[in-house]
């Protein structure tokens, strides 16, 4: 089992790349290696482009950028119009996918999503995770992102957008300043062309620089967000993601350093796993019924079992008892990467059970 520091935010973004155009590709094997571009219609000689491939940004094209500009910068691009039902559907594909490597998700964009990942993994740990989304994204749609792991959603939109595409950044809390030390103020998201041209203007080229910069300074350039971004520069953003729905399922899973086939140690693991679950739905003051235990054995299959018991509970020797059952039934013998725990079917505690105050009130 991997240590886990409990007060370490780790908070993974992950970003499609060249989404609409990447999609056409996927869709279109003979559009691979080419310049697409996704946007307006460029014999009509107005409206921009969507996106492009990667090959068409080599020709200077990028989103924003009139069409009839970028035909005449490359008219050999493949020119497509915009089929948004299509990356709909794809996006609800992939958005499906995420979700299942963490309860605290926040979809952002058609293309984009954070998950908080402090609870199952570490920084250490992180890399394995983002390279099994990137591989399941890429098996199941052929498509690849960007997947950024940071102490913050800034920092992890930042990292993510560092390397792309098919990049995996991981900046963990001690790298955090030498990472935004020479990064142009620019890749702090929300700084547009005009706040840059301000700040350049100013002698404030990278993020070091905003930092070093005074804070009276920045907000005659910029007004409050010249606090946020001083803030930002010098590592002190802590947000989280922001989850709006009430929560489904509690769920927590490990990846091992080394996959295994001892199952005494896969049982401990379960134990820590299971007691980590159930700290978690104690403190929220819910109940559950439905006990779900999942293996992911050594050639990626995965396979899961749950048993929904007959009232909801939050008696961990319950659950405990529960999880290790079917943890016999479904353990085969295989060499296991992974193996996680679900407790769903969840409701408040007090709404089944009934005191006398509920009478009363
Ligand atoms: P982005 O993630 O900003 O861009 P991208 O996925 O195309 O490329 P990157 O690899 O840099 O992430 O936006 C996601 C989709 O949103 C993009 O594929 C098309 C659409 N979009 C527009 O329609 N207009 C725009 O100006 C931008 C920026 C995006
Ligand atoms: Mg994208």
């Amino acid at each position: 089992m991997i240590p886990h520091d409990q007060n370490t935010r780790i908070i993974m973004h992950v970003d499609m790349d060249s989404f609409y155009a990447s999609v056409e590709i996927a869709h279109h094997p003979d559009l691979y290696g080419k310049p697409v571009v996704i946007g307006a219609d460029p014999r009509l000689n107005r409206g921009v482009i969507s996106t492009c491939s990667y090959e068409a940004r080599t020709f200077g094209l990028h989103s924003g950028m009139p069409i009839s500009q970028a035909y005449q910068l490359c008219p050999q691009a493949v020119y497509l119009p915009v089929n948004m039902n299509l990356y709909r559907l794809v996006s609800e594909r992939i958005m499906t996918i995420l979700k299942q490597y963490s309860d605290l998700f926040e979809q952002v964009s058609i293309d984009e999503a954070f998950l908080d990942i402090s609870q199952s993994y570490t920084y250490l740990s992180s890399p394995i995770l983002a390279k099994e989304i990137k591989r399941e994204i890429q098996e199941k749609e052929g498509l690849l992102c960007s997947v950024g792991i940071a102490p913050s959603r800034y920092y992890a939109k930042m990292a993510s957008d560092f390397d792309k595409p098919d990049g995996m950044t991981i900046i963990t809390p001690g790298d955090l300043l030498s990472f935004l030390e020479n990064l142009p103020v620019s890749a702090i998201p929300g700084v547009g062309k005009h706040r840059f041209s301000l700040l350049k203007r100013a002698g404030i080229e990278t993020i070091g620089d905003l930092g070093r910069t005074d804070l009276f300074t920045l907000v005659s350039i910029a007004g409050n967000w010249g606090i946020m971004m001083h803030h930002i520069a010098l590592g002190l953003d802590t947000t989280g993601i922001r989850v709006a729905q009430p929560r489904r399922s509690i769920g927590r899973e490990t990846t091992f350093l080394c996959d295994t086939d001892d199952p005494t140690g896969m049982r401990e693991t379960l134990l820590h796993l299971t007691t980590s679950v159930h700290h978690t739905l104690v403190d929220s003051h819910l109940l559950c019924k439905t006990i779900t235990v999942k293996i992911r054995d050594s050639d990626f299959c995965t396979k899961t079992r749950a048993v929904t018991i007959p009232t909801e509970t939050d008696d961990l020797k319950t659950i405990i008892a529960e999880i290790m059952n079917i943890f016999t039934e479904l353990y085969n013998g295989d060499t296991v990467r992974l193996i996680g725990v679900r407790l769903s079917g969840l409701v408040q505690k007090k709404s089944v059970q009934t005191s006398i105050f509920d009478y009363l009130s």
